[in-house]
């Protein structure tokens, strides 16, 4: 790894509809996280993750933040708080076709409490004259202790790379804490490969050693409502691939029975699970291959 590596992460808030996602999508490709529109279940999700040579963005999204529905809200409101404190910068996203409203100066008095950088994003210039900017920028500027004032325009693309510099500017020198292709939710993916991973070691008791591991090969979105997982379960030995297969793939049956049930509640979608076993021996001990099942330094 190169010096002066940076790297962090940068929470995306804004009232809804300002082009948040399209923002991301812009920046992330079409690669961007699959699972952005299922039920929360970590408290921060992943929504992409950007890697250039030199440096790292890792944009999470920040839920609660906006003006509480219900009793929960408040909860998720003093969550929000801790995470908006711990991030490394904050993009506040605003439609300059609106303009300033109540949606905004709530989340505006949330940020005035929170210490790290914040960058007021105008998205959407492309639908309005310079002179609306001016007037804008003119507004909002005194409203909250912006780093920069940033217009954009998230769909067709003005400034974004202007904007992705400056933020790496104001980024600590870090380490990359993905892998270069990793753009997905990996705590997910992660959880996910756990879970298979539990189910073979009830199912198979001692026979199957804790040696195994689970790789992750392909995880989308197929249809509307169902998620496609396939996975790798990887042995050292030939004996063990068979005792993982079962008779006529009984236990692989049970153990992607029992795995799916679990990924389906976590993931608050239906499921499709593929399972694979392959042997690799003394995976282990081979240095190169570590990268490849998912463990990083
Ligand atoms: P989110 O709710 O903040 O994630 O907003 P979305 O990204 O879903 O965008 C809401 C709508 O605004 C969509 O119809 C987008 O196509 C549109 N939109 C987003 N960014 C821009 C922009 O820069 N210019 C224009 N004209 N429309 C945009
Ligand atoms: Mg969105
Ligand atoms: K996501």
């Amino acid at each position: 790894m190169e010096n002066n590596y940076k790297s962090g992460f940068i929470a995306i808030i804004g009232r809804p509809n300002v082009g948040k996602s399209t923002f991301l999508n812009r920046v992330i490709g079409q690669k961007i996280a699959i699972m952005s529109d299922k039920p929360q279940t970590t408290r921060n999700k992943i929504q992409g993750v950007l890697t250039l040579d030199d440096a790292q963005m890792v944009f999470i999204d920040t839920p609660g933040i906006h003006k509480p529905k219900h009793r929960l809200g408040d909860f998720m409101m003093k969550i929000a708080e801790n995470t908006l404190n711990e991030v490394d910068a904050i993009l506040f996203m605003i439609n300059a076709k609106e303009g300033y409203g109540k949606g905004d100066q709530f989340i505006l008095d949330r940020l005035s409490k929170v210490n790290s950088p914040v960058f007021l994003i105008i998205n959407k210039i492309d639908l309005i004259q310079p002179e609306k900017l001016l007037e804008l920028i003119e507004q909002y500027k005194d409203k909250g202790n912006f780093e920069e004032i940033i217009p954009i325009s998230a769909l067709q693309g003005n400034n974004v790379t202007h904007l992705l510099e400056v933020l790496k500017g104001h980024l600590p020198e870090g380490p990359q804490y993905y892998p270069k292709d990793q753009i997905t939710d990996h705590p997910e993916r992660f959880i996910i490969t756990e879970l298979i991973r539990e189910k073979v070691l009830q199912l198979t008791k001692e026979e199957v050693p804790h040696s195994i591991a689970v790789v992750m090969e392909n995880l989308e979105k197929r249809d509307s409502d169902t998620i496609f997982i396939q996975a790798t379960i990887i042995t050292e030995r030939k004996t063990q691939k068979g005792i993982l297969i079962g008779k006529q793939g009984s236990m692989l049956k049970n153990i992607g029975k029992n795995a799916r049930k679990d990924i389906e509640s976590l993931l608050g979608s239906k499921v499709y699970l593929e399972l694979w076993v392959k042997v690799k021996k003394d995976w282990r001990n081979k240095q190169s291959q570590l990268h490849e099942f998912g463990f990083r330094n």
